[in-house]
């Protein structure tokens, strides 16, 4: 494999150029390379490294905004690889998933709706800026197993525990396993909002989500 075409992508994401970011994902698929392995090792790094740069000021919100356009034109070229790679032998559950009100963040959201997709589940996915009434509905609509929140501001953190709580009013809280993530979110304000799973990317939400929903299965057999 070409180890110097995952620093090229790199690259065409840190710079912000999607059309080289989208036809290197195409060259890193074609020489055979895990597409989980892409987005772990080209890709995450990259648009983390364009975060840092924001951060201390070296770029402004064009350069981010054209670093996310370079990482979301890759990603949509890695998408149906990683959805492929799972074989679905029977659903595990129906998860409705989206980013909380007031946050646009969805690169990570969406990579984590498409790994449950490929593992087994039913995915819904709202999107972003999604508020509790949205997710409520949806869930009563498709009778969801998982409720799934992402956030990547502190500022919008707090609406998960909003959420929450208007599924308690609703009377659907004891039937729903409810899952968050997000950079800035952890497994202690998982905890503190009284979400049941917490993981901190996509591989680990598959994994959460399955040891939650056959845990719900032992407890309703007993
Ligand atoms: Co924004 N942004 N951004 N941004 N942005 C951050 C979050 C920031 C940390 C950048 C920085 O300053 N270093 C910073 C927040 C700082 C803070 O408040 N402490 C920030 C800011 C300030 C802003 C704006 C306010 C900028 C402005 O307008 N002045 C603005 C806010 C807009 C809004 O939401 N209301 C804004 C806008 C944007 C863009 C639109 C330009 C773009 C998003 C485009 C898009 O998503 N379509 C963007 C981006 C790209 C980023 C960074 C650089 C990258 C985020 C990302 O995609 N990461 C980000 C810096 C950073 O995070 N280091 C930053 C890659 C992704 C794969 O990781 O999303 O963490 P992540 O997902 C992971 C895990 O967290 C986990 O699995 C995923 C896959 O491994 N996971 C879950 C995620 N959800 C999960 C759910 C689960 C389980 C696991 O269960 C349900």
């Amino acid at each position: 494999m070409d180890s110097r075409k995952c620093e090229e992508l790199y690259k065409a994401i840190i710079e912000g150029y999607a059309e080289d970011a989208e036809a290197l994902a195409r060259q890193l698929l074609d020489q055979g390379m895990p597409p989980l392995q892409i987005i772990d090792e080209c890709m995450v790094p990259a648009i983390q490294e364009v975060g840092r740069l924001y951060e201390i000021g070296d770029y402004f919100l064009p350069e981010l905004m054209m670093g996310a356009e370079a990482m979301q034109a890759a990603l949509k070229i890695i998408q149906p690889a990683l959805r492929g790679e799972g074989a679905r032998r029977e659903v595990l559950g129906t998860v409705v998933i989206g980013t909380v009100a007031g946050d646009l963040h969805d690169i990570g959201k969406s990579i984590v709706a498409t790994m449950l997709s490929a593992n087994g589940f039913d995915v819904y996915d709202l999107g972003v800026d999604v508020s509790a009434s949205q997710f409520l509905d949806k869930v009563r609509e498709v009778h969801a197993t998982i409720l799934g929140m992402s956030a990547l501001l502190p500022t919008t953190m707090p609406y998960m525990q909003r959420v929450i709580e208007s599924a308690k009013e609703a009377g659907l809280r004891d039937q729903l396993i409810i899952m968050v993530g997000g950079a800035p979110v952890t497994q202690a304000f998982a905890e503190k909002i009284g979400a049941d799973g917490y993981a901190d990317d996509a591989a680990g939400a598959v994994k959460v989500a399955k040891n939650l929903v056959a845990q719900k299965a032992g407890q309703q057999k007993a």
